[in-house]
Order: structure tokens, then sequence, then C-alpha cells
């Protein structure tokens, strides 16, 4: 029988992977990892020697990533329509690509303070957080989706940033941006998703706020 463990911690980009798997359909056995040590103990980096979270373990294979989270989903679970038709390979694959390099550095360094001088700009596989925004805006402005007018598991990955994005304020925005992550929030799976992590995120909450009291 196949058997699917999902690692997250719901205030996480398990978030990512969460929405991922309830796009595919998959029925996953969640288990829950505390930020600290249980995520850094040994236990855990056997499965994931980064020590961070989320992973899925899928009939003894683990894929870590977001990303290639959501790739594997889309191959792992054919039915819910997830992967690239071949003419649609080049976008997906691009655009993955971009959402875990270039756009993920971009957003992350600027959260961080940094930005990228200008005269190193040319050696940054980025280049700068303006030339990726800009980038990304261009390819939503005349598209529903990443791979044009159909959802794909690149949606999943690259959506997630944007929708975080728009909440959190580390995208501007922008028109592109703003009708596309609508667009994201309308899905059933996205709402279920969400829906969980919310639950989870809350049940934390309260037991922290009973344990203080
Ligand atoms: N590149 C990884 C990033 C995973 C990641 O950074 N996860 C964070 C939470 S959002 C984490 O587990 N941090 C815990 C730590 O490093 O101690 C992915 O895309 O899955």
């Amino acid at each position: 029988m196949s058997s699917l463990i999902f690692y997250t911690n719901p205030m996480s980009r398990g978030q990512i992977a969460r929405w991922a798997l309830e796009e595919a359909g998959a029925t996953y056995e969640q288990r829950i990892v505390e930020y600290g040590p249980e995520m850094k103990g040994e236990a855990y980096r056997a499965i994931n020697p980064m020590g961070k979270v989320p992973a899925i373990v899928h009939d003894g294979r683990v894929v870590t990533e977001c990303a290639a989270i959501c790739a594997y989903l889309a191959d792992a679970f054919p039915d819910a329509g997830l992967a690239p038709r071949p003419d649609e390979r080049a976008d997906y694959y691009r655009w993955l690509a971009f959402g875990a390099g270039p756009l993920e550095q971009a957003i992350t360094n600027r959260s961080m303070g940094w930005e990228s001088p200008k005269d190193k700009q040319a050696m940054l596989g980025y280049g700068s957080y303006d030339l990726v925004v800009d980038t990304l805006a261009g390819w939503l402005k005349d598209r529903e989706f990443i791979c044009g007018d159909r959802f794909t598991a690149a949606d999943v990955y690259v959506g997630a940033q944007v929708d975080w994005g728009q909440a959190f304020d580390t995208l501007p925005v922008r028109p592109e941006f703003t009708a596309y992550a609508e667009r994201l929030r309308a899905r059933p799976a996205y709402v279920r998703a969400k829906a969980i992590d919310n639950e989870l995120i809350a049940a934390t909450r309260a037991q922290a706020e009973g344990a203080n009291a």
C-alpha cells in the first residue's frame, strides 16, 4: 500500500506543500515538527539533513524543497492535472526554477535588508529585486496562470510566493500580482489547505496562552 508522510510546521513554507498535496488530492499522514531541537534533532535530520520543513516521504522516498515537492506531486498524482502538457513544459520548468532561484533570493535578501549593489548585479543570478519583480509581472500581465490559461503545479509554487508577497508586502502591490493572487485564493484546494494550517496555528496559540495563564 502506498504511503505519504508530510512533515511540516503550520507556520512555515510547509503551507506551500500542503496546498500542493490538497491540489493533488493526495491522502497523507501529517507529522508536525516543532522548530528548534526537534527540527534540528537526529531523527528529523535523517529525513532532511537541513533540519527544515517541509518534507514528504512517499513510499520511502524523501522529497524536500517546496518547488521539488510541487513538481513531484504533480507527477505522482497525474489525475489531478497539475503536471504540464508537452506544450506547457517550457513555461512550467522555466518559472518553477525562477521561483526557487531568482524570486526566492530577491524576496528573502530584501526582507533581510540587503539590496544588490549596482556593480554586483551582473554576477548575481537574480540581478536585482526590481528586475525580478518586473520580469514576473511582465509574464503574468497577459496570462491567467504561469503556463497560460491552465493551472499547474508551477502556480502552487510561484503563486504561493505572489500570494504571500501581496499579503505581507514582500512584493509590491501590482495589478498583475493582485489579480493572480485572487485567482489562486479562490481555488478550493487553497482554501482547504489554509483552513487546516490556520486551525493548527490557532490551536498552538491557544495552547501557549493556556500555558502562560
Ligand atoms: N528551500 C526550502 C526552505 C525551507 C525552509 O527554510 N523552511 C523554514 C521554515 S519556512 C525552516 O524550516 N526553518 C527552520 C530552521 O531552519 O531552523 C524549501 O523551499 O522548502
